[in-house]
């Protein structure tokens, strides 16, 4: 008896039923005068007195459940029949509102794609590093500014664990664990310790590139910016590299666009120079290559540097720094159309 009662609890909990019918065939199989359970009840007559409190409680337990659950299933139809009863089934559906990609998200992978048709693979690494990576490496003075704690967060009561100021620390993961030839884009966060205001903030997004082989010449750099550039922002696009210093490379250069909202005549935007800074770049420094146990004899390499922000803020104009990193929907539902 115990057993059979036990069995049915078990088949009660796992009832489902598909229509108002279905309930009702469950309720006669069950509960009705010739039901499962009021046969039982019959049955309880022949129960032993000592077992028949135990067991009618049991008893009474179930049929209780099972009008429960019967009762659930019957009004869950009664739902389902109440909100059929007043509504138009031919309406068209209410649209499901997509999400976007966000821009800075967009431009990161336009750039991936752009050099991705050169041969770049691309390679990630941690945004928690150590000043050998970051900085040692990278032929980087120990009394260099950025090693300072003004520009670089370090991490509380370790000196030398750091988060890192440029996706440049990837490549010398790259350059330790892999023989030249090596051609790598480093996209990713990176943290400076800055006042935060509509043109700086706390941490930005980087895209690096690096290609290691013998015989890389500052011509093929240049020759690959420019393809870059035009691809980035439009066949007309001229390029002009300006002389400048970075400590991983020598010699250096920053790269400038032809300003592609006056078209070179000088504007607001330019301030009247005809030219927009977009990235740095340089011939890596041997000292980095020795670093990174590389043979600076036998192999050159090139590499740049460039902000997704600043990318972003060419091609769509976008004022406010921070608003790359406030999760308005109202500024990223502007960016529907462009992927
Ligand atoms: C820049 C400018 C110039 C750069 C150098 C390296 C490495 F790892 F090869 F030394 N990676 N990226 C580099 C060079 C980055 O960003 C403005």
């Amino acid at each position: 008896m115990k057993e059979k009662i036990n069995s049915l609890l078990e088949v009660i909990e796992g009832l489902t039923a598909n229509s108002k019918e279905d309930v009702e065939n469950l309720r006669i199989k069950y509960l009705s005068k010739k039901g499962e359970i009021t046969t039982l009840f019959n049955d309880f007559r022949s129960v032993p007195n000592e077992q028949k409190r135990e067991i009618g409680q049991m008893l009474n337990q179930l049929r209780e459940k099972a009008q429960n659950k019967i009762n659930d299933l019957k009004e869950a139809f009664n739902q389902v029949q109440s909100s059929c009863d007043n509504e138009d089934l031919t309406r068209p559906g209410d649209p499901i509102a997509l999400g976007t990609r966000h821009p800075l998200s967009i431009v990161k992978g336009q750039i991936i794609e752009i050099f991705s048709r050169l041969g770049f693979t691309v390679a990630e690494g941690p945004e928690v590093e150590d000043d050998w990576h970051v900085f040692e490496a990278l032929n980087f003075p120990p009394e260099h500014p950025a090693r300072d704690m003004q520009d670089t967060f370090f991490i509380e009561k370790m000196p030398d664990i750091l988060l890192r100021t440029h996706t440049s620390s990837v490549q010398t993961r790259v350059m330790t664990e892999q023989k030249p030839p090596i051609r790598v884009l480093c996209p990713g966060r990176v943290y400076r310790n800055e006042a935060i205001s509509y043109r700086a903030h706390c941490f930005f997004h980087q895209v690096e590139g690096l290609y290691i082989d013998e015989n890389v010449s500052f011509a093929d750099l240049k020759q690959a910016l420019l393809y870059f550039a035009k691809e980035m922002f439009g066949e007309h696009t001229q390029i002009r590299l300006r002389p400048s210093y970075f400590p991983f490379t020598e010699p250096s250069a920053e790269m400038d666009i032809s300003c592609h909202i006056c078209g070179g005549k000088g504007c607001p935007f330019c301030k009247n120079t005809g030219w927009v800074e977009i990235l740095g770049c340089g011939m890596v420094d041997p000292n980095v290559l020795e670093s990174c146990g590389i043979d600076s004899k036998k192999y050159t390499g090139y590499a740049f540097g460039m902000g997704v922000e600043r990318i972003t803020n060419l091609k769509y104009r976008v004022k406010d720094l921070r608003m790359f990193s406030e999760n308005d929907v109202r500024f990223l539902d502007q960016f529907k159309e462009s992927f």
